[in-house]
């Protein structure tokens, strides 16, 4: 728990706790993991907002204000103690439940719950409630139940009355629901989101921040909640606070590598004075500040826009291609996006060494089977993009499909916890039966992230990008393929507790969760065995080589040709012997050194093109314990492990001094 206390002094304490709440996996547990990906903006956005409420003075100087930020997608929300803490001491205590989306409000509405019995007061906000009655204005027997049990809704951004709320809390005059939706604020100069360095400790990347640089977008998507609540006028953040804000973070957190998580950052009116102070920081500050966004598909058309993108440190854009399919595109009222304009797209940000990840929806009422898997070779073949993410499409509250849905009475799941877009929640004509679909979504990951393609993708990769993609690859392919979770959505390693399950469904007894929890975790940790060398196999196939290794490969192709199939490591001894009759007379010395290098992988492995070798020994030694034929079996496994070990080294200390992960960004025009 963070604790953040803004004076220090004998006041009536309020506590504040603002909690973003995760969801239930399809078991009923809570899902939270060792690590996450993405930290949440929102929690960074109300912290900002919270601090700079207490500065202004608007709460009065008799407060005493500890403010605890939680994300539940990484760690465990102590309930019980919330409750206990806050009775024990008779001091005031808000709950606030941030960022909820409508995947996440089941869970959010459990933890309102078990808060209010406790007597604590507790707001929801976010994405389920905004959008949900902002097109919707009768509310819906779910969200009248909670307010009925005394949790306040609130509905749309905060920035320009989050005092006056915190306000009516403390007095104990909370109306039910506070509507801004109509009055949208002025981001202008608001407190950018703050960082909270406890809580990115729970992130892979400690360097990893988030800025929503502006809100809105002027299209029209049917299936999108964004243009209805946060509206289709853009409303941007001074360049200079965003500057200031980035200097801030590098200097105090070393953070420099952001995702700025506007839907359409190319429809940012200031986008050209971000870039350019930002191109700024990185020439005459020397920050080595880096960056991934949202843009449209007509975004490379923007004059100067992707050169300046990759000057100011752009590393990925996340493109909203969502089909292929221009039947489907009509359909979702994506008139803006031109199948015929993609391949163009895709290669004006390739020319700027910028990766591309788009995102792609299945389940339009033009998608059939074929049609899908027929788009996908084009995107893989054709369009060459870096990366995809797939989602099945879904009626989101505060979107017009599901506005028009609810109208006509159609069928939506009643279950709010599957619209994370990896479920099924509609009917979808060509897929009527039920979880085809879903088959169609996983079959398109694993065909995206097939070994072959992701082996083509890296072999065009420019070096800039080259690690950045690997290890997106890395974390996708874990996601969606081991932990079947939405990226978006996943982390690393699953924690779960027994009692941490959704009301409703029966926990499990203490010896049956261990027996459960121990297969699944040996699973788990045999499928990322697996991936890792996967990884290590796609890093040894496709890395950059270094000039002096091209005399050594000369060698590596003449057996290479005569054998027709990859090269061992034992192989590559071979063509150690025989590249050292092609150099000048050695030293005995130098001899001995090569002599060492033969065994020694730290070196070979530069020159290492597979480790087929390693793994069919592993086989081979896995098979024999199968068997008890373990006698005669440690010798293999020490031999194995030993060139196993080397590679793996080779590619943890590739990865760690990996140039595109360092400062590397380069020039363009
Ligand atoms: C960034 C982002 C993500 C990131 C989140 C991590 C991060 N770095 O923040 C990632 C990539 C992980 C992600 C994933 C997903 N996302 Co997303 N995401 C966004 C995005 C683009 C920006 C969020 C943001 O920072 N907004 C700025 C903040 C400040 O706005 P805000 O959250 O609304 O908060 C303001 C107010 O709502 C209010 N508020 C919020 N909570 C509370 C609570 C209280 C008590 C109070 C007083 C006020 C308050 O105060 C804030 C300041 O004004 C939004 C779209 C958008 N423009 O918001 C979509 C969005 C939230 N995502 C959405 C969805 C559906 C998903 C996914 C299911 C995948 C998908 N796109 O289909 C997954 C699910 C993730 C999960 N379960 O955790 C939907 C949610 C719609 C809905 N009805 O649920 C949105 C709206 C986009 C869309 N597709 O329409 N997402
Ligand atoms: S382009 Fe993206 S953000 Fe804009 S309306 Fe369409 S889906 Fe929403």
């Amino acid at each position: 728990m963070n604790a953040w206390n803004p004076w220090k002094s004998h006041k009536k304490r309020l506590k504040l706790f603002l909690i973003k709440p995760s969801t239930y996996d399809d078991d009923g547990y809570v899902v939270t993991h060792y690590r996450g990906v993405l930290p949440s903006n929102t929690l960074n956005c109300l912290a900002a907002l919270t601090k700079d409420v207490v500065r202004s003075g608007q709460l009065g100087p008799d407060l005493d204000i500890r403010l605890s930020l939680m994300d539940e997608t990484v760690q465990t929300i102590p309930v019980d103690s919330i409750c206990r803490s806050a009775k024990r001491d008779g001091d005031q205590s808000i709950v606030c439940l941030v960022g909820v989306q409508t995947n996440q409000y089941p869970r959010a509405a459990d933890l309102a719950r078990s808060f209010r019995a406790a007597g604590l007061t507790v707001l929801i906000g976010g994405f389920h409630v905004s959008g949900y009655l902002s097109m919707i204005p009768e509310i819906p027997t779910d969200l009248q139940s909670l307010i009925d049990e005394g949790v306040t809704l609130v509905k749309g951004e905060v920035e320009e009355n989050w005092g006056a709320i915190l306000q009516d809390a403390i007095r104990g005059t909370l109306a039910p629901l506070y509507d801004s939706v109509n009055d949208k604020p002025d981001l202008f100069n608001q407190p950018i989101p703050l960082l909270d360095t406890t809580l990115m400790k729970r992130f892979v990347a400690s360097n990893f921040g988030t800025i929503d640089c502006g809100r809105g977008c002027p299209f029209n998507c049917s299936f999108c909640t964004i243009i209805n609540v946060q509206g289709r006028k853009m409303r941007v953040r001074s360049a200079e606070m965003i500057a200031e804000a980035i200097r801030h973070n590098w200097h105090r957190h070393r953070v420099n590598f952001y995702f700025f998580t506007d839907d359409n950052f190319a429809r940012n009116q200031q986008w050209e004075r971000i870039f350019d102070t930002l191109i700024q920081l990185r020439d005459t500050e020397n920050i080595d500040v880096r960056f991934m966004m949202q843009v449209d598909v007509l975004s490379y058309k923007i004059k100067h826009f992707v050169a300046k993108a990759r000057r100011a440190g752009c590393s990925q854009v996340f493109i909203g291609m969502e089909s292929i399919n221009p039947d489907s595109l009509k359909d979702a009222g994506k008139t803006q996006n031109n199948a015929e304009d993609y391949v163009n797209l895709i290669r004006a940000w390739h020319a700027a060494e910028v990766a591309t990840h788009v995102g792609y929806i299945l389940g339009f009422p033009h998608d059939t089977a074929e049609s899908i898997r027929r788009d996908l070779q084009r995107l893989m073949h054709e369009i060459q993009v870096e990366q995809a993410s797939f989602f099945i499409l879904t009626p989101l509250p505060g979107s017009r499909d599901h506005f028009q849905m609810a109208r006509s009475g159609d069928y939506m799941d009643p279950d709010y916890n599957k619209y994370d877009s990896s479920h099924e929640t509609m009917t979808y004509p060509n897929f009527p039966e039920p979880g085809s679909l879903k088959r169609l979504y996983f079959e398109a990951w694993k065909t995206f992230y097939s070994f072959d393609n992701m082996k083509r993708i890296l072999s065009r990769a420019s070096p800039r990008n080259y690690w950045n993609i690997l290890g997106n690859f890395m974390w996708y392919k874990n996601a969606a393929l081991v932990e079947h979770r939405h990226p978006m959505m996943a982390g690393f390693f699953r924690l779960k507790h027994r009692r941490a399950i959704r009301p409703g469904m029966q926990a499990p007894g203490r010896l049956r969760f261990f027996k459960l929890r121990a297969a699944e975790i040996t699973t788990y940790l045999t499928q990322v065995i697996k991936l890792l060398w996967e990884i290590q196999e796609l890093w040894l196939q496709t890395r950059p080589r270094s000039p002096a290794e091209q005399r050594i490969v000369q060698e590596l192709h003449g057996i290479y040709n005569s054998v027709q199939r990859r090269l061992t490591v034992a192989e590559l001894h071979l063509a150690y012997s025989r590249a050292q009759r092609h150099l000048p007379t050695l030293s005995v010395p130098s001899r001995l050194l090569l002599y060492w290098q033969k065994w020694n992988l730290f070196h070979a492995s530069r020159i290492v093109f597979t480790r087929r070798d390693i793994d069919q020994n592993w086989m081979r030694i896995v098979e024999r314990v199968r068997r008890y034929r373990i006698l005669g079996t440690l010798p293999r496994v020490m031999t194995t492990f030993w060139l196993d070990l080397q590679v793996t080294l080779m590619f943890a200390y590739a990865f760690h001094a990996a140039p595109s992960r360092k400062t590397e960004v380069g020039r363009l025009g």
